[in-house]
């Protein structure tokens, strides 16, 4: 995937060098790319290859990455340290950062217009632009921003049970849409149909919820070290999460539950959906 981001990155002399820089200090940092294993192991499992999904692979994980660019901004989460690196506003400068973010957002739309096939390179656009927008990632982010900032009502005196399903829309939209659009352009890359499609959709429903679920726990028990990112974030700041609303034992019971549930909602695909059920129970018991 390494030489492919990299190639992603090819600009004329008009492309800022500082800018460009920038760019390839995010995109090319070591995350763990699991949108673009999504999108890879998606069209694998609907009789496709890996390469007919490439586009679709980068192209969420520029996504992803403009969103952690500006989640770690000082006007957002405020953080040092990503993908153990220092953050992009840290080692280039704020305008920079935001204006990487901004850089990545259209390459991602390129990547999908230029690599897609003409008959779907529309749709595909759409599948991302939904996953990326207000009614997703961005609203997601905002609506989180708001009950951090008190901007709405405070969270923190409703029910356990309405607290749960604000984290879940919270969630949904923040982290969950775009491992939908990831698996769905997987799918849309390798001619997978209806069925197909709604399959990947249960699998990525339980998937985006175990993983956030999972995170949340990183958070709260991992170490700064072994995550590449600051730790006890949420709870410095008083954030509903998972753990502190339904505790530690409840959340890895409901993480390890939803990763058994998005394997068994493969389960028609056989063999080759095996490395997305592996990816299900892995982001769940994983230490980074
Ligand atoms: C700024 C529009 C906008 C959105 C920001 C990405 C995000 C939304 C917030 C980051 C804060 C956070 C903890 C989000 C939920 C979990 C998440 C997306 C974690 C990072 O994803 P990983 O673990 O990261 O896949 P790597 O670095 O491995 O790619």
């Amino acid at each position: 995937m390494a030489p492919r981001l990299e190639a992603s990155l090819t600009f004329s002399g008009e492309a800022a060098p500082r800018l460009v820089a920038a760019m390839r200090h995010v995109l090319l940092a070591p995350g763990k790319r699991l949108r673009p294993a999504l999108a890879l192991e998606a069209a694998r499992a609907c009789g496709g290859t890996w390469e007919q999904a490439i586009p679709a692979a980068i192209a969420v994980e520029m996504i992803h990455a403009y969103s952690l660019v500006h989640d770690d901004l000082p006007a957002m989460d405020d953080d040092d340290l990503r993908r153990g690196l220092p953050t992009c506003h840290r080692a280039f400068d704020e305008a920079t950062a935001i204006l990487c973010g901004d850089a990545l957002q259209p390459l991602a739309f390129q990547t999908l217009a230029t690599g897609f096939p003409a008959e779907t390179a529309g749709e595909a656009c759409c599948v991302l632009a939904q996953a990326a927008g207000a009614e997703a990632l961005v609203g997601g982010q905002a609506d989180d921003l708001a009950a951090e900032r008190g901007w709405i009502d405070d969270i923190n005196t409703r029910s356990q049970d309405e607290q749960v399903a604000w984290m879940e829309r919270i969630h949904r939209r923040k982290t969950g849409c775009l491992f939908l659009a990831s698996l769905d352009l997987g799918c849309l890359a390798a001619g997978g149909d209806a069925a197909a499609r709604r399959a990947f959709a249960d699998y990525g429903r339980a998937f985006g919820l175990a993983f956030q679920i999972a995170d949340d726990l990183l958070d709260a028990e991992g170490t700064e070290k072994a995550m590449g990112k600051r730790v006890g974030k949420d709870a410095e700041r008083g954030k509903l999460t998972f753990p502190t609303v339904i505790g530690n034992t409840a959340s890895r019971a409901r993480a390890e539950a939803l990763a058994a549930e998005a394997a068994a909602a493969l389960s028609g695909f056989g063999e080759p959906a095996a490395p997305l059920s592996a990816l299900a129970r892995w982001i769940v018991s994983r230490s980074s």
